[in-house]
């Protein structure tokens, strides 16, 4: 009888930190073992000339997120998943988002019922937190946190999410007692709302104007208040989608101040610009995502931030709404002001090559830097690790196998999300992940997606080890 249900042979494998020829022996759903020539598996996989990477682990997305009246997510956890496995992701964390005047209970169960029986990949779930009252605070949040909810976001700014300071700092005590790790969504809402009403009465509400509305100025200020809030509080934070260099120069003092300050960014700000939200017509609605995507000199930023170790995290942000759709980009069916296009860009499948082309292809980051922003340590952020997020012994078998050669010109009829466009539609990109193994079960071969829907499972996360305060 065969040791290993599955061998993966000949191929280059690559973990955060190391570079090997080897082959990977997977039993039971876990990489069992590292080592060449060995014995046969009931499936051998060649993986000569191929990368073996960990899947990856997309920490930042939103699947079948409840939205106000009127709108709707074009994935859900069936589809965003499919899409996720088939761009070599193989974990992903979306978000449980707490509506004002709901109990934080009642939203993750309510996602436990989007989820279960749809998801093809392992998820866990980050809490969305927009009404932090005594009974989240004292009970709710601290009992969600043991039972391995142990991240949360919160909004500076939208008005239906968006927290004040006060607000903030009584949340992060409730993350530095706990151990959980706060991610902060940093933008000033009413340096937006002004410029807002400013640009309507002006007569100025195309697309384009939504990055107008967002300026780097009002990502710097909230920012800075989140670093100096979380430095009172002496709790480590992360920020989500730092859009360019106003913002990470404020994480470079915090990190030159010896704070614990993490941070993510996505796609969206290293190859979309401004320009594409001022394309013809209403066309620039389909990249209309917050923060706003910048220009080029913000694009070499957030390149240097990647390679230099100052962000951590490589999210997608992916926030599915179609384009032709009364309840995606054209509310009711109508080519809207700027304020009313609901916020976000599709990448869940996109994600990884894009990195991996103008990363690794191009020489901005190497292979190991490659793996530790988009597994390995988004995994660490979120107490995942070392189940997820990298090939060890014991590991769970969350494997993508890259073709570093394969040229694909990325186009929506490629994709597997249930969106009707994609901001990259066009793109060359060099490399793609042609298999994919979720726990030993390959998901993704070759073109074809073929596994059990809802074969998923949840997975309880750990306190991070970087929530940790420094206790000074
Ligand atoms: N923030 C997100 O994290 N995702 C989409 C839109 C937004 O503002
Ligand atoms: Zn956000
Ligand atoms: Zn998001």
């Amino acid at each position: 009888m065969e040791q290993f249900d599955v061998v993966i042979r000949n191929g280059t494998v690559a973990t955060a930190s190391d570079i090997m020829q080897c082959d990977v022996g997977i039993k039971d759903g876990k990489v069992a073992m590292l080592g060449r020539g060995l014995p046969a598996g009931k499936r051998e996989i060649d993986a000569a000339g191929k990368l073996v990477l960990p899947g990856g682990v997309d920490a930042h997305c939103h699947l079948d997120q409840p939205m106000e009246e009127g709108l709707k997510m074009a994935d859900d956890f069936r589809s965003g998943t499919i899409s996720a496995a088939c761009g070599g992701t193989t974990t992903v964390i979306p978000f449980a988002a707490q509506a004002r005047g709901q109990s934080l209970r009642a939203a993750v169960e309510d996602y436990h019922r989007r989820a279960e029986g749809k998801a093809v990949v392992d998820y866990a779930f980050h809490m969305i937190i927009s009404d932090p009252t005594e009974k989240v605070l004292k009970e709710e949040l601290p009992q969600l946190i043991r039972e391995g909810y142990t991240s949360f976001k919160i909004y500076m700014t939208y008005d239906d999410m968006k927290l004040n300071d006060r607000q903030i700092l009584d949340l992060l005590a409730v993350a530095r007692r706990e151990g959980a790790m706060a991610m902060i969504h940093a933008e000033n809402a009413d340096c937006i709302s002004w410029l807002t009403e400013q640009l309507e009465a002006a007569g100025l509400s195309a697309p384009k104007y939504h990055g107008h509305s967002r300026p780097m100025l009002v990502e710097r200020e909230a920012t800075h208040r989140a670093i100096a809030i979380s430095e009172l509080v002496d709790v480590p934070i992360l920020i989500v989608h730092v859009s360019g260099k106003e913002a990470i120069e404020q994480i470079r003092w915090a990190h030159g101040h010896g704070l614990r300050i993490y941070a993510e960014t996505c796609p969206q700000y290293l190859v979309l610009s401004a320009d594409d939200l001022d394309q013809d017509g209403y066309h620039g609605a389909k990249c209309v995502c917050s923060p706003p995507p910048r220009d080029k000199e913000n694009q070499q930023y957030v390149w240097d931030g990647l390679a230099d170790g100052l962000f951590t995290v490589f999210s997608s942000d992916h926030a599915p709404f179609r384009y032709e759709d009364p309840q995606g980009k054209k509310p009711g069916g109508k080519e809207v002001p700027f304020r009313y296009i609901p916020n976000g860009t599709p990448g869940l499948e996109t994600r990884l090559p894009l990195l991996f082309s103008e990363g690794v292809g191009k020489g901005r980051i190497d292979l190991n830097r490659f793996v530790a922003l988009t597994a390995t340590d988004p995994a660490k952020m979120y107490g995942l690790y070392p189940r997820k997020g990298t090939i060890a012994i014991g590991a769970d078998a969350d494997i993508a196998i890259w073709d570093p050669h394969k040229d694909v010109t990325i186009s929506n009829d490629l994709l597997h999300h249930d969106v009707d466009y994609t901001p990259y539609e066009g793109m060359q990109v060099t490399g793609w992940p042609v298999t994919t193994l979720s726990r030993g079960e390959v998901v993704w071969n070759e073109g074809q997606f073929d596994a059990r829907i809802g074969r998923g499972e949840f997975l309880k996360c750990g306190l991070p080890d970087p929530a940790r305060p420094k206790k000074r």
